[in-house]
């Protein structure tokens, strides 16, 4: 037996002792940068779930580094975020105190399972030094505007120099509509205008939005954060109010960011989930001309549509209810009706509008617009199925081709337009295929729908009433949380303009508050903080956002110590992007997005020279929890054995998995763990209590929870490691089940026999290996390196099982190839390996920094063949040939063979079957 504990406490000892996993920045070395997610570290501590994803990187970099790469292994903390802040609502601990404590153990816990991260550059998101670089980043994006024609982030002092040469007449930017305005106009405004024009350029601005307000969290939430209109976190309510924000001009980045995924080595599904939330349509704006009273003559209302082709079907206009025009078009008798209708639709989430109708409703504003072609009137109604945020927020509706049209259609009893000859079925529903030629369609009757639509958009480019566009269904990213445990935001007000406090004045400290709640007028908790000014100016109260730290954190570790700038730029042209990424999907629309966006923006101005942060990126399954519940009757406080539980009424609880041995329950542990439970009485079943079992996600709350530090304590951090790559492919889900661990504990001491007898003593040779033995090394050697290379580890660990077998079974001994079997194992097994390298092997220096074996293909080659020479399929001798030969070598050989012509004297071969490496036989 190998001593698991002692050898993996001497070498973690060892490795801190002489910096093993050091990586400097300067290295003749070709680089290599595998990155994990980095967690937020929480009061639960580690589960055996989360190292799964930093076993496999850890396994990989080890792998890179014994190819001669110099690696780049880091970890940190994401250490902002909520869980503290609630805690410190509840218990006035400071979060800072809480965080420090939980980095500790969590830093203790990933230090058990021999990472060989660099901890030299660990990076925590809530340290000053860090968010010094978060809030000089966001200073960049504030002075930022998006340049359409140069199609990157250009200066807003340049955007500035421009308005007072020509105003914004030759500006193609990404901001909100603003009005056309000339030099004379710009040099006219006061400093408040300006600041106000400027805030629609900015890629950091303020504006009035409607957000996501959920008022038990006392936050804003982003999308992603909502689902089903509930808070992700907590399931609290959301509803839509319109609140001044902070947000980020993310949607200037659409067309970049679809582009780049292209080049990108992820996973076609997290690639497509990226694709949808951009959301690119092609289609044209068509303006609709105004028929009511006080509307200007060229007033209009600007529909978004991808199908200009129907524009002959359209029988009705729908607005959001939020569209600015609502007010001015509703005639007189609509008014009452109309604004309950809005008033209705502010409870409703932006998720729930979307989803499918199955309640149709609307509301008539008693106007009317003109169609840009037959110039018909053409009734405006508001629905809530449109929304305010996408497109321009008004519809021309289609019900032959639109099904939500369709049902509004029925429902309000409007007409339902035919306009393709292949239509059918209008009687039940709308037909969206654009196949047949066109009818009742004026200028592009009989046309298909290629044509017509191109036809279409001529027309209304000719006629200034429409044109083609492209739009993204990608909303900008709100940038701010009414919250305390976040960067401050390096913002203050002078006459209320948003200005930045001097570079030299960062970081802006996260000042004492003496509450972490919000105060009584509902401001930030920010607003506590004694003197938060600056210069005597007020300072923004809000904070930033979680994804701010972790939008760049992966450049930081490149160079965590720079006090000059966020890494310096030698750093980051020598790490480049990420090589290999590994972490979950949830982070799919969020995070991922965001740090491709804040990279593009870094490198548009010139600050690091590459565009895309994570180059391959994997996202590893979860580990689910196998709980287990135990079944009370229902109203008493009797519990009954899971196998009698149908004779009962019952209600089931879960109970901690640590208490219950396979699914007996440990009474007395049980008994103990609450005050309720020191009565209960339990019905038995074979003198036992058994309890049920259901997967579920591990989580603390469902009492599933495993730490790898009790796996650690019984069986090591080698077998944890093993054990976890064993449970299946890295990229699926999988349940939490110890059943395999004995197993995989026992290859370990059974490689341990090949080099200890039973009293320790070294049983090694230096004899040369023979064929078989090379032969199942080489297997292994390139089993090895092709697992390791597409992240298979559960195939490898299986691979080093049937090795390990194969050499006891030929009792090798030899150095010669089990030191080999040692390197290849070693990404694995760290601890394990660097005792036989170094203790068993008699080697001078550590395992990590060797050459990984290479594979001779030589060795796989069986040399010759015994082939069976069977005449009418009965044996009749063997004969020794080449495995190299081909069929026709093969019968030159046999009958050229004076034992075979002996063999076959006198008799007539009717028909000669040579299978090559297998059969020769012969047909008599
Ligand atoms: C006329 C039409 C006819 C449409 C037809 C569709 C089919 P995507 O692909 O998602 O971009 N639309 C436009 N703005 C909207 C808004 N703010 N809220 C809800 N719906 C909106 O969808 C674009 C289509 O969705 C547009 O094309 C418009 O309806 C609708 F046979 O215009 B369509």
């Amino acid at each position: 037996m190998y001593k698991a504990q002692e050898i993996e406490a001497k070498w973690q000892a060892y490795w801190q002792k002489n910096d093993t996993y050091k990586v400097e920045n300067e290295s003749e070395k070709p680089k290599f940068y595998v990155l994990d997610m980095f967690p937020y570290p929480s009061g639960a501590g580690l589960h055996v779930g989360h190292p799964l994803g930093y076993i496999a990187s850890d396994i990989y970099a080890r792998y890179k580094r014994m190819q001669g790469y110099n690696v780049l292994h880091p970890m940190g903390f994401d250490s902002f975020g909520l869980p503290a802040e609630q805690y410190a609502i509840q218990t006035g601990v400071h979060p800072a105190t809480t965080t420090a404590e939980n980095i500790a153990r969590y830093t203790s816990q990933l230090r058990r399972i021999g990472f060989s991260y660099d901890w030299s550059r660990e990076v925590r998101t809530s340290q000053p030094d860090f968010y010094h670089w978060t809030q000089w980043i966001f200073m960049q994006i504030f002075d930022s505007w998006y340049n359409q024609n140069t199609q990157k982030a250009e200066p807003i002092a340049q955007l500035i120099q421009a308005f007072e040469t020509s105003g914004n007449h030759t500006i193609n930017a990404s901001c909100e509509a603003t009005e056309p305005f000339s030099a004379q106009d710009w040099q006219a405004y006061s400093p408040q205008e300006k600041a106000t024009v400027l805030l629609k350029y900015r890629l950091a601005y303020l504006s009035e939005t409607s957000v996501n307000w959920c008022s038990a969290l006392g936050m804003v939430l982003s999308n992603d954060e909502v689902k089903d209109g509930v808070s992700e976190r907590g399931a609290h309510p959301v509803e839509q109010r319109k609140m001044w924000q902070w947000s980020m001009r993310i949607s200037a980045y659409a067309q970049r960011l679809l582009d780049g995924l292209n080049d990108l080595d992820w996973s076609d599904s997290l690639k497509e989930m990226q694709r949808n939330w951009i959301g690119r349509s092609q289609g044209a704006y068509i303006h609709f001309g105004l028929n009511a009273e006080n509307i200007q003559p060229n007033e209009h209302i600007n529909v978004f549509t991808t199908r200009p082709d129907t524009v002959f079907g359209v029988s009705f206009l729908v607005l959001a209810p939020e569209h600015e025009l609502v007010e001015k078009i509703t005639t007189q008798d609509q008014k009452v009706a109309v604004n309950e209708y809005i008033n209705q639709t502010k409870k409703r989430s932006e998720r729930d509008r979307q989803a499918t109708v199955k309640q149709v409703s609307g509301q008539f504003t008693g106007a009317y617009a003109t169609h840009p072609f037959t110039q018909k009137n053409i009734p405006i109604y508001i629905a809530d199925y449109v929304l305010s945020g996408y497109g321009t927020g008004a519809v021309m509706a289609v019900p032959s081709g639109d099904q939500r049209d369709y049902a509004f259609a029925k429902h309000f009893g409007l007409p339902i337009l035919p306009i393709l000859d292949a239509q059918t079925n209008l009687e039940t529903q709308a037909d969206a295929t654009k196949e047949g030629k066109y009818i009742h369609s004026d200028f592009i009757n009989g046309l298909d729908y290629k044509t017509a639509n191109e036809a279409v958009i001529s027309a209304l480019t000719a006629q200034n009433k429409g044109q083609g566009t492209i739009n993204y269904r990608l909303r900008d990213a709100i940038f701010a949380r009414q919250r305390y445990w976040g960067e401050p935001m390096p913002v203050y007000f002078e006459q209320n303009i948003a200005k930045l406090i001097a570079p030299q004045d960062l970081p802006l400290i996260l000042p004492k508050v003496d509450k972490y709640l919000p105060t009584q007028t509902g401001e930030p908790p920010l607003a506590r903080a004694e003197n938060w000014n600056y210069h005597s100016h007020p300072l923004e109260t809000n904070t930033m956002p979680g994804w701010a730290g972790s939008s760049w954190y992966y450049l930081r570790y490149m160079d965590p110590q720079n006090a000059q700038t966020f890494a310096s730029r030698h750093a980051t042209d020598y790490w480049q992007s990420v090589d290999l990424y590994i972490g979950g999907t949830e982070h799919a629309t969020g995070h991922l997005l965001y740090a491709r966006f804040w990279c593009m923006f870094l490198y548009d101005g010139g600050h690091i020279g590459f565009q895309e942060p994570f180059k391959k990126l994997v996202n590893q399954g979860m580990i689910l929890g196998d709980s287990r519940f135990a079944h009370r009757i229902k109203d008493t406080n009797t519990y009954v054995s899971s196998g009698l539980k149908n004779q009962y009424e019952t209600t089931k609880t879960h109970v901690d998995v640590n208490m219950v041995n396979g699914y007996e329950l440990d009474i007395q542990d049980f008994k103990a763990w609450r005050k309720e439970n020191e009565n209960a009485e339990f019905i038995l079943e074979n003198g036992k209590f058994l309890c049920s079992s259901e997967v579920e996600k591990m989580s603390k709350s469902k009492y599933n929870v495993v730490s790898p530090d009790k796996i650690c304590d019984d069986y090591g951090a080698d077998t944890l490691r093993l054990y976890e790559m064993f449970l299946g492919p890295l990229q699926d889900a999988k349940p939490w089940d110890l059943k395999g661990i004995e197993g995989v504990k026992r290859f370990l001491n059974k490689l341990w026999r090949l080099f200890y007898d039973d009293n320790q003593q070294l049983i090694t040779t230096s004899e040369t290996p023979t064929e078989a033995e090379l032969k199942v090394l080489h297997t292994l050697i390139k089993k090895i390196g092709e697992d390791i290379e597409n992240l298979s580890y559960n195939t490898s660990v299986s691979a080093f099982m049937i090795c390990t077998n194969e050499l006891s079974d030929l009792k090798c001994h030899k150095t010669a190839v089990l030191s080999q079997v040692v390197l290849c194992l070693a990404p694995f097994a760290p601890h394990l390996c660097e005792e036989l390298w170094q203790v068993a092997l008699s080697q001078h220096s550590t395992v990590t920094e060797q050459l990984f074996p290479s594979f001779n293909a030589e060795f796989l080659v069986e040399k010759n063949i015994d082939y069976p020479i069977t005449v009418n399929g009965k044996l009749k001798r063997k004969m020794t040939l080449s495995a190299d030969l081909t069929t026709a070598e093969l019968e030159k050989a046999v009958m050229e063979n004076p034992e075979i012509t002996a063999l076959l004297e006198g008799k007539t071969v009717k028909k000669l079957i040579l299978v090559p490496n297998k059969i020769i036989n012969f047909v008599v």
